[in-house]
């Protein structure tokens, strides 16, 4: 049993990725790296959010293989099932039970501000499942279920949390002191990744072309060629200006990221060469992340990861379970 959540002395950390495509180095930096870096220090709980994931439409069969390699890709990054709780949000129904009960205290009102609501509904908003509109509560059922005070994501998710807390405070002051507020956690320079073909907008698994993203999964070949072709601004100089030159501030710096080095010192090394010359580095700096979390994300069996999985639910059903009777005894429904 992972003592660090069932004994109350560590502060608690809640965080999930959709299983809805491969993971990405958006996703590496923005969530899973930091999520490794908690391990220490927090309690932590690590869900894959199948629910989530279905709010726009899925292939079954892909979907079923999304959530194992989705937990694959937590493992090959460094999250440990010994020390931190994996499971899958299907698997505990208390998050739909109290993702219901918390649809009951948020307004449309509040829902119809969620930019990614607008951007992923886009000019059909009328006619999209009412599941993507309703999703930031589901999200906030998970977070406030297990009594979360940290919730580390990429910037993308922060408008999210703020619902949360929003939400968790409103239950709080109708019905007395019921849940923790929680608080996200964003790491500065992972913020957000934008995408290889438009640094407008944030690299993203579901995104229309392959182009859009480096995969963890990649062949490092693929990947030094996605790099090569990657969005550049006019001019030539190898400078951070995120208004004036976003696609090169963010080749930069994923760059940075990749090679544990700081933009400064890479404007330097770079200074009076091309992009040809960078982006070729970059391609082999990609390589070298890749392979070795390639290596161990191939190491781990179906098997091994389902019964993660099952152990994982096991862990996470009680606490899960806690919240849910408080929270009906406070509504009155027991
Ligand atoms: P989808 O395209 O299906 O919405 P996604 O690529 O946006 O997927 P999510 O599963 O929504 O990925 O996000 C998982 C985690 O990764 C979240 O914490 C999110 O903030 C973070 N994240 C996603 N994209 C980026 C990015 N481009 N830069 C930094 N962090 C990111
Ligand atoms: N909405 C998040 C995924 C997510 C999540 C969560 C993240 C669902 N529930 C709870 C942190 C905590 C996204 O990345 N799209």
């Amino acid at each position: 049993m992972n003592n660090n959540i069932s004994n109350g002395v560590k502060k608690i950390v809640f965080s999930g990725v959709q299983p809805s495509g491969v993971l990405h180095i958006g996703n590496y930096f923005g969530a899973l790296q930091q999520w490794v870096d908690m391990q220490d220090k927090y309690g932590c709980i690590f869900c894959v959010v199948d629910y989530h994931a279905i709010t726009v439409k899925q292939d079954p069969r892909q979907l079923n293989k999304n959530i194992i390699n989705t937990v694959r890709a937590y493992l090959a990054s460094g999250i440990n099932p010994e020390r931190s709780i994996i499971f899958q949000q299907s698997d505990i129904s208390a998050h739909t039970e109290l993702a219901w009960i918390l649809n009951c205290i948020a307004r449309i009102s509040d829902l119809n501000k969620m930019t990614q609501f607008k951007e992923k509904s886009g000019d059909s908003r009328e006619n999209v499942g009412v599941g993507l509109f309703a999703y930031p509560v589901l999200m906030a059922a998970d977070i406030l279920l297990y009594n979360t005070d940290a919730v580390p994501v990429g910037e993308d998710q922060k408008q999210h949390v703020e619902l949360s807390r929003a939400l968790a405070r409103r239950f709080n002051a109708q019905f007395g002191h019921t849940f923790k507020i929680p608080e996200a956690i964003i790491k500065k320079e992972s913020a957000r990744i934008m995408g290889l073909d438009n640094p407008a907008k944030k690299m993203s698994k579901s995104a229309a072309s392959p182009a859009n993203y480096i995969a963890l999964t990649d062949k490092p070949e693929v990947a030094a060629k996605k790099i090569m072709r990657a969005v550049t601004d006019s001019g030539k100089e190898i400078k951070f200006n995120i208004v004036k030159r976003p696609a090169i501030a963010n080749l930069l710096n994923i760059y940075a990221l990749l090679a544990g080095k700081n933009i400064k010192t890479l404007e330097r090394e770079y200074a009076g060469r091309g992009y040809g010359d960078f982006k070729k580095d970059l391609g082999k700096v990609t390589g070298e992340f890749l392979s070795p979390w390639q290596k161990k994300y191939y190491s781990f069996s179906d098997e091994e990861i389902k019964k993660i999985l099952k152990a994982g639910a096991e862990q996470a059903r009680p606490l899960a379970k806690a919240t849910l009777i408080k929270t009906k005894k406070n509504l009155g429904l027991i």
